[in-house]
This record gives C-alpha cells, structure tokens and sequence, in this order.
C-alpha cells in the first residue's frame, strides 16, 4: 500500500477510535468491584459490564420460562416482543401501565423465578428498591425478543424521553433524573449481529435535528443518515453478562440482528432517590 493510503487509513482509525470509559469485571471478582461500580452510579465511568452476572443455565431458564407469563403482558412491537409495558409510550395510557406492572413484576419473581432488585443489591451493595406511585409500582424491567432482520433497535439517548414525555413526570418527583443508568442483562445472545453499540456523542452535544423524541419512531431513517457520521464503540455482551450504562446521556442502539435466533433481554432503568441514597428502578 502507497505511504499516503496507509497513512490515510491510520488516521481514519485513529479518528474513529471511541472515547467511552468502559470497565469490563467479573461478577466473582471482589476487589475491584467497588470502585468500578461506583464509578458507573456516579457516571464517571460510562459503562460496566459484569460478566457472568447469571449462569447459562439460569438463563436458559428464564427464556424458557416466559411461556408462563400472562398473555395480556405480551406486546408486539416492530422489532420483536416485548414483556410488560415501558413507561415510553404510555403517556396516555398509565392506568394500564399500571396494572401491567404490578402484573409483571409479581409473575417475573414467581413464573421467571429471578429477582432482580436482590440481584442488583447484592452486586451493588446499595439499597435498591421498586419505584412506586401512589401505591402502585413501576414495571422493574421489561422482557424484550429482538427478531432477525428487524431492524434492531434506533438509535436513541433516554435523555430525548425523560425530558419531553408526560410519562415521566411523577417519577421526576422522586429521583434525581440525571443518575439514570440503565441496566441490560442479556438472556440468550443472537447467533450474530444484535450488538449494543454506544455512539461518539452525548446528550449534551447533540444537534438540533436529532432532539426530537419523535424521530424515534417517526424520522428514524433521516435521524440515522446523522448519527452514522459519528463514530460507534460496539459492546460485545454475551449470554449472562449485565451492563450498566449511560443511556440518558448516551447516544446508543441495537444493530440488525442477522443470524436465526432471537436476542432476549431484561432491562430496566436504575436512578438515586432525591431524598437519601437509594436506588429505585423502573422501565
Ligand atoms: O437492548 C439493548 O441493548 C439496549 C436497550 C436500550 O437501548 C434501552 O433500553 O433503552
């Protein structure tokens, strides 16, 4: 290759190389756990993934296990299925949303046989508890099937979500917004494609054109011509991993998923109480 080309090339991977703080552990690893997981709750780092959080065989359990859950739970949605109701989406509905999560919540402790809230208190050694408003809870986390060659999931920041939509409003109240982590445990991984990619770009740098919660659903296409210009960290997660990360401020997505299987998930929100210092969690 001639001395400019190559030059060329090397510069172009320099420019493309990510600036996201990443810390990869192991769910038995004690030391220096700590530091690592404070550092996602402060946001001083951007991510974590704890490898291994649950076994195989547990997984395995759980995916198998959702043809226990509730039909009335099962929302069809353009990429896949998902299991309970998100706050996203439910502006207008969160009677429903309502009743949907105590639903959901009591049938993933008894049907899915996983609780999380434990899960997440022992490995991040914070009190962690479900959200509630008046009386009734917040979904702790959604059940999510990506399909092959759907789409995956566009390009988004939660920040374009949390500050616009009525839905969010109560839970405003309650926790400091801007703590918002979301948490992501992945239940069975694609054969191939379905990787969570986190862009080159926060929420506070974004440009006018892409600030619309809107353009999740309806300009995606127009939205992607503009977050493709900015370099993109893929995360490989496999079966079993958890990854806590900066999604409120954080532009990320789920590429296409190419191979025959299906991406299964759980994931939720995590945010620090404004009076004390627990963590709630809600989707
Ligand atoms: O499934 C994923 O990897 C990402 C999920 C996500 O972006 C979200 O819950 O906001």
């Amino acid at each position: 290759m001639e001395l400019k080309a190559l030059f060329y090339k090397l510069s172009k991977s320099l420019s493309k190389k990510s600036r996201h703080k990443i810390e990869r552990i192991n769910r038995s690893e004690n030391l220096k756990k700590r530091e690592v997981l404070n550092g996602v709750l402060n946001h001083d780092l951007d991510a974590v993934v704890v490898e291994g959080f649950l076994s195989l065989n547990k997984c395995s359990q759980i995916v198998d296990a959702r043809s226990g859950l509730s039909q009335e739970l099962r929302n069809e949605i353009p990429f896949g299925t998902v299991y309970g109701k998100t706050l996203v989406g439910s502006g207008d509905s969160m009677e429903e949303y309502f009743t949907r999560a105590r639903q959901l919540n009591e049938q993933i402790v008894e049907v899915l046989e996983i609780d999380i809230l434990k899960e997440l208190r022992s490995l991040l050694n914070i009190d962690v508890s479900t959200a509630f408003q008046n009386g009734d809870p917040y979904t702790v986390g959604t059940i999510r099937s990506f399909f092959p060659q759907k789409g995956g999931l566009h390009a988004h920041a939660e920040a374009e979500f949390v500050h616009t939509l009525s839905e969010f409003n109560q839970i405003k109240n309650w926790v400091d917004i801007e703590t918002q982590i979301n948490y992501l445990l992945i239940l069975q991984e694609p054969e191939e494609g379905g990787e969570l990619v986190l862009y080159d770009l926060r929420w506070n740098q974004t440009p006018n054109e892409l600030k619309s919660n809107q353009g999740f659903y309806n300009h995606y296409e127009s939205r992607e011509a503009i977050i493709n210009k900015y370099s993109q960290e893929i995360i490989p997660l496999k079966t079993g991993d958890l990854i806590l990360f900066n999604g409120i401020n954080i532009w990320h997505a789920v590429k296409q998923i190419t191979g025959k299987t299906d991406r299964i998930t759980f994931a939720g929100f995590l945010a620090k109480e404004k009076e004390g210092s627990n963590y709630v969690v809600y989707n």
